[in-house]
């Protein structure tokens, strides 16, 4: 049992996971803007409101950001975007909760997507990544779902963009019915500056050095040569 302890806590002392602070400023949505802005320190384009717990309980503080679509037919995007110094080669990973409510649900005509632009000098996009935030189809209801996104900014960033999108499509691509819905966002971090891990006892090569990767060392030294 000794032994055990001192392993974890050499473990732990070698780990390289990123777990910087947050990059983002406002990412709970906690503090509203000025005028049109919706939230401080978020660009917002769209149906975009601040939602208190008579709507949904807050994943963290007190509010959370509602998102929906026009409804009118036609495609609808909503967006709250914020962009942030980056560093050429350093990891970053974004991190969004969001909850499909059963009370206003998703139609399958929604894509709720997180996405990560890095940008160089001159503001031209130089890689695009995303994953669903959630998915309205196989996401559980009424339960915040983190999703995480990871990428390392590549050769001549100076800045990322953060994308928060729910896009409702319309007829034109297929949804001549929109069952409309809203998606609520909370707790949004991006954190970054470290390098991707490169420590040969990553074995299983997820970008954090731990338990799983000495599991993975004592199946490989099971099977003998
Ligand atoms: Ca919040
Ligand atoms: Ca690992």
């Amino acid at each position: 049992m000794r032994l055990k302890s001192f392993i974890i806590g050499a473990i732990a002392a070698v780990a390289c996971s990123a777990h910087g602070q947050n990059l983002l400023s406002n990412g709970s949505f906690e503090t509203a803007g000025p005028g049109f802005v919706t939230f401080a320190n978020w660009m917002n384009f769209g149906n975009i409101f601040a939602a208190d717990s008579g709507e949904v309980i807050a994943q963290d503080g007190a509010l959370s950001a509602k998102m929906f679509g026009a409804s009118s037919g036609a495609q609808s995007d909503q967006v709250l975007t914020q962009n942030v110094p980056a560093t050429a080669g350093e990891q970053y990973t974004l991190t969004t909760y969001c909850q499909n409510l059963s009370a206003d649900a998703l139609g399958a005509e929604n894509i709720i997507l997180s996405q990560l632009v890095f940008r160089d000098a001159g503001n031209n996009a130089l890689e695009v990544v995303e994953t669903n935030a959630i998915n309205p189809m196989t996401d559980p209801l009424d339960t915040w779902v983190m999703k995480q996104l990871s990428a390392v900014a590549p050769a001549g960033t100076v800045s990322v963009d953060v994308f928060l999108l729910h896009i409702q499509l319309g007829a034109d691509q297929g949804f001549p019915t929109q069952g409309g819905g809203a998606s609520f966002w909370d707790n949004v971090s991006l954190v970054g500056g470290d390098a991707p891990c490169t420590n040969p006892a990553d074995l299983n090569g997820d970008g954090e050095v731990n338990f799983f990767d000495v599991s993975a060392f004592l199946t490989f030294y099971g099977q003998g040569c």
